[in-house]
């Protein structure tokens, strides 16, 4: 791979030298060598039973009449996308989902206090929150209304939480929490979940061999369970994490590779569930493991966080962010990371043959993530011993740091960020001294000094030139007076790229941008944490709408959603919860629907007409941010603002 063609960034780019110095393959080689599957990409190979695969290609030139593909079952191109689309959906819900639960198991095991390593550590979040899963925070005794006990409404939320997953009847809790215009769409169409686990189920039901064949009610179902992510395991996510850990507030740190430092044991922690990366965060911070660090030869302990690891630690503590998605190899390349932990989804099974030519030891913490090869190291995290079993991951770091080659190479490049913002302190930034809502954002998108509100998003791709299209979209946007609200891969590129200072303002913003983020001493794209935390976009959309002036409903905002270098199944569940929503998404690169016009349409066109929202995609990151900045104008005339 050419390092200028494969990255923008100059750390990446010194690293991909290195790795072809060393001999260390890369998933950037094998994006080149390897070529991509066109009717898979186009979301027409149907492979759900032994009858096929079933591949039915685009006739060269389009389609001229009558579409009379079909597989051997006789389903059409618009069933296999739509049932392709929807799985999608399921693999992404069920990522978030899955590590919601987890999240909320351990907030049981806080809640009753059974662990040594959590406890609830946000109560007003958590009386926050209750009200929202239908726990009551205040007590009637003769006739005087009196506060409920803490760890009594700890339990109750816990077991409320834990319930959303599979109770028997009823809706997610959490949908009410939409503006009602909104909630009405999903009760007139049909798509409000039941609980999150059934609609995933319920996807792998009907795209089996012989099920639903209509792609408007596949996509229905799709639309349940990605609204059960967004509103449900997501969101309950980003909550139980809040309150266990602390909700964000705006912090400073740094971002990029150069944040790994030669003279301390580096301790790379990569994946998503922030239950195993705050105990490592608490146990790498002590004065014993620091000095333990110290009588092995080394100055100290650099944590360093990849992927949305790296966010949920940098928006709670401000551990820097080592990097984002593409660059997981590469941390380990640089011949200075004494150790790499992992949980969940993300991870390159590749690290391991990487971390084969290195001193670094590679560990596995997750029971539903292993790795087959023989280096790597297993240490099964529970959250009833957190604090021991993450002791024995520092401690074998720090052990390691000794068996170091001399050839160390750190890029020495890293950027300034401020991030940790989430909902409540956005409301802190720009909200109204009196009225305690985002009137004072409202005020200023009306007033036309803020254009309008953009959350982009999500992953890297080897496909697509690494951070390019994150960064020439972002700045796009902020030129033209665009806020931007960021999370997961897309939040770190912005941070990597020094666009998450308030002084980036006067470099790349229009003028009113520019001016209410001098005013008020924001960057101009706030980091709203890992892509769980996508939750947070929609509930600060809600409270947008809650402080007037701006329509009644989502769908009514000047806003756009973005994906510039998607690649993942989480991706598409964001994607169409964003859409359903009722917000006009953007993807960069391909999406799976090329190859159906008929489904492709009815998500680009029809969904608008139910949910206010819908799909788009371009490969031109230029005119992907004119897309976004023109349907931001529509609302802003629709309003007549
Ligand atoms: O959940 S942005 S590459 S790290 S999938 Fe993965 Fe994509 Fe990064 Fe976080 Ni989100």
């Amino acid at each position: 791979a050419d390092p200028i063609e494969s990255t923008i960034d100059l750390a990446t780019q010194e690293m991909i030298t290195r790795s072809h110095k060393l001999g260390v393959e890369t998933v950037f080689d094998r994006a080149l060598n390897m070529k991509q599957c066109n009717i898979g990409l186009q979301g027409i190979c149907c492979k759900n039973c032994a009858m096929g695969p079933c591949r039915l290609p685009l006739p060269k030139g389009g389609i001229e009449g009558e579409d009379t593909r079909k597989g051997l079952c006789g389903a059409t191109a618009n069933t296999i996308a739509a049932r392709n689309f929807i799985r999608m959906i399921a693999g992404g819900a069920a990522a978030h989902s899955d590590h919601g639960r987890s999240v909320a198991e351990v907030f049981m095991a806080a809640a009753r206090k059974e662990s040594d390593a959590y406890t609830i550590k946000d109560t007003e979040k958590l009386l926050a929150v209750a009200p929202h899963l239908g726990v009551a925070v205040t007590v009637e005794v003769d006739g005087e209304t009196l506060d409920r006990d803490i760890d009594e409404i700890a339990l109750e939320v816990g077991e409320k939480a834990l319930n959303e997953w599979g109770k028997a009847d009823g809706e997610l809790l959490y949908l009410k929490r939409a503006p009602q215009p909104l909630y009405e769409k999903w009760e007139k169409y049909g798509v409000k979940p039941r609980n999150i686990d059934r609609e995933i189920v319920e996807i792998m039901h009907r795209t089996h061999m012989g099920v639903d064949q209509d792609y408007k009610n596949l996509i229905k179902q799709g639309t349940r369970a990605c609204l059960a992510d967004g509103w449900g395991g997501s969101m309950l996510a980003t909550d139980l994490q809040d309150i266990l850990f602390g909700t964000p507030y705006p912090l400073q740190s740094e971002a990029n590779l150069g944040v790994m430092k030669k003279d301390h044991v580096n301790i790379i922690i990569h994946g998503h569930e922030p239950v195993l990366s705050e105990v490592i965060v608490a146990v790498a911070q002590s004065q014993e493991m620091i000095d333990y660090a110290k009588s092995k030869g080394a100055n100290g302990i650099q944590l360093g966080g990849i992927c949305c690891t790296a966010n949920e630690m940098l928006q709670r503590h401000g551990v820097p962010t080592a990097g984002n998605y593409l660059q997981q190899e590469l941390a380990i390349i640089t011949g200075a990371c004494d150790a790499m932990v992992v949980d969940i989804q993300c991870i390159f099974q590749n690290l391991a043959n990487v971390a084969k030519c290195f001193h670094t030891k590679l560990i596995t913490t997750h029971p539903i993530a292993r790795m087959e090869q023989e280096n790597v190291i297993h240490i099964e995290f529970n959250e009833h011993y957190a604090l021991e079993d993450a002791t024995r991951i520092v401690k074998m770091a720090i052990d390691n740091f000794e068996n170091r080659d001399a050839d160390v190479m750190i890029p020495q490049h890293k950027s300034a960020q401020i991030a940790g913002f989430g909902v409540e302190s956005i409301k802190y930034h720009l909200g109204g001294t009196f009225r305690g809502t985002y009137y004072t954002l409202n005020d200023n998108i009306i007033n036309g000094r803020i254009r309008g509100i953009a959350g982009v998003v999500g992953c890297n791709n080897a496909r697509t030139k690494h951070n390019e299209h994150h960064i020439t979209i972002i700045k796009e946007l902020i030129k033209n007076d665009v806020i931007v609200l960021s999370t997961g891969c897309s939040a770190i590129t912005a941070a990597m790229h020094g666009l998450l200072t308030p002084e980036a303002a006067a470099v790349y913003c229009g003028p009113g941008l520019a001016e209410i983020c001098e005013t008020v001493g924001i960057p101009p794209v706030l980091h709203l944490g890992s892509c769980v935390d996508n939750s947070r976009i929609l509930l600060a959309a809600t409270e947008v709408v809650k402080a007037g002036g701006l329509g009644n409903d989502i769908a009514d905002l000047p806003a756009a959603g973005s994906a510039p270098e998607w690649m993942s199944e989480k991706a598409i569940s964001i994607g169409h919860y964003f859409v359903t929503s009722g917000v006009y998404t953007v993807f960069g690169g391909t999406l799976p629907t090329f190859g159906a016009p008929v489904f492709q349409d009815y998500l680009f066109k029809e969904m608008e007409k139910m949910y206010g929202g819908m799909w788009d995609v371009t490969e031109d990151p230029i005119e992907h941010a004119h897309k976004m900045i023109a349907h931001i104008d529509k609302k802003r005339k629709e309003l007549g603002i």
